[in-house]
């Protein structure tokens, strides 16, 4: 069957219930998702040979990453028409595109001008990130709150900079970037004074954040962590530190999927957070035991996010970004299932008969709730999703796999 005829069906079956799915494709057109570069290169960047360090693993060998800003480009580029919408690009200051050895607390602009200039000839929005790991003055486990003033001052330069390269971003392309400030810093073992590194925190993220000139072009935002790799016992930048020095100066949070406890979501946190911050940055990801960073699957809570982002409008203050880098499968292939899968999330949950469904919990009929809850469910909302592909010109179902496999043998096979 062809996909305008069954969506032609699903339209009419969505339309009994009170659904516009032409709406709901609109609706969904317009949210961007930052893609992470990270997926294209195992996080590795262009700067430096450094190990990974901070906590956070990749595993696997698969042949044909990118070891060059022009590959990682044409990878994105390959990926981003799987993919449809017009999303966003996600950069971490290690993907510098510069011949000239430059250390991280000297980075500018100029460093970043051919990726300004890719997303401005192809109209991508691009994001950034300081990289506050894989450093030698990373080392200790401490960055930004570390007890050493060089070392600190060093993280905290290095911010700034990363803060004004975003800034700059947003005013040439005339998209407003989003920075997200990550730091690994913590203790593996159980740490005496708890406090001390906490408010050498505060004071340097006072530092970083004082210059407020450039903030129309790019939104900071923090994010929590509970632990990682190395730091199990304690994290500096913990849930409470990042939401408590956010919401007080007008900096977003970042809640990440895989930072909480096991059996903590932050499809939940979205709505609260929200009261508190007028932004928020997702890093959806797929935590596997721990912060994993597995491709992002079509799973429950994959739609919780998405529901608690359509059916109250919270997507619109919120920005989705992804956070997930599996090194054992084909890149492109990752990049392509993990945002197909957001977007997907998102128009399934455009596809809700919202009102009538507040309605029905405010009279206090849960039974009506939970019965079209779950009904909802089979709604052929496949078909919908299929007619989306088709309009954005972007292969429809797995079709676009043999066009990921002709793309490794013609180009990441010969690397
Ligand atoms: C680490 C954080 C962070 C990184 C990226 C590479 O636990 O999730 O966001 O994954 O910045
Ligand atoms: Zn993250």
């Amino acid at each position: 069957m062809s996909v305008n005829k069954a969506y032609e069906i699903a339209r009419e079956v969505y339309a009994s219930i009170g659904v516009d799915t032409d709406a709901a494709i609109n609706r969904v057109k317009n949210i961007p998702i930052s893609i992470n570069c990270w997926q294209g290169d195992d996080v590795k960047g262009f700067l430096f040979k450094n190990e990974l360090s901070g906590g956070i693993q990749t595993t696997g060998n698969y042949p044909g990453r990118a070891n060059t800003p022009d590959e990682l480009r044409a990878d994105v580029e390959k990926a981003m028409s799987l993919i449809p919408g017009n999303n966003r690009l996600n950069l971490h200051a290690i993907y510098a595109d510069t011949t000239e050895k430059v250390d991280l607390d000297e980075l500018e602009p100029r460093h970043f001008e051919s990726w300004i200039q890719w997303a401005k000839e192809r109209n991508i929005g691009l994001d950034f990130n300081p990289t506050c790991f894989a450093h030698p003055m990373a080392d200790s486990g401490f960055t930004i709150s570390s007890a050493d003033e060089g070392v600190r001052n060093f993280w905290i330069d290095h911010c700034i900079r990363s803060r004004q390269i975003a800034e700059y971003m947003g005013k040439e392309l005339g998209n407003k970037a989003v920075t997200n400030f990550w730091f690994p810093d913590g203790y593996k073992d159980i740490p005496y004074d708890r406090e001390a590194p906490r408010k050498r925190m505060a004071e340097a993220l006072d530092k970083v954040f004082a210059d407020k000139s450039g903030w129309e072009y790019n939104l900071n935002a923090l994010e929590c962590k509970v632990f990682g790799i190395g730091a199990e016992s304690y994290t500096v930048s913990s849930t409470e530190f990042m939401l408590g020095y956010a919401a007080t100066r007008g900096i977003a949070c970042c809640l990440d999927a895989g930072h909480f406890h096991p059996t903590e979501v932050i499809s939940d946190k979205i709505s609260s957070v929200l009261q508190f911050t007028d932004e928020l940055l997702l890093h959806v990801s797929r935590p596997v035991r721990w912060d994993s960073d597995h491709v992002v699957i079509f799973d429950d809570e994959l739609e919780a996010i998405a529901q608690n982002l359509i059916r109250t409008n919270l997507v619109d203050r919120t920005h989705i970004g992804l956070d997930f880098f599996d090194a054992s499968i084909n890149r492109i292939a990752a990049w392509t299932i993990g945002t197909r899968n957001m977007i997907k999330a998102l128009l399934k949950a455009a596809l809700e008969p919202t009102e009538l469904l507040k309605q029905i919990e405010l009279e206090g009929d849960y039974t009506s709730r939970l019965a079209l809850v779950e009904e909802l469910k089979t709604y052929p909302f496949a078909a919908v999703w299929d007619q989306y592909c088709e309009m954005q010109d972007v292969p429809v179902r797995e079709a676009w796999l043999g066009e990921v496999k002709e793309y490794e043998k013609e180009v990441l096979s010969k690397r």
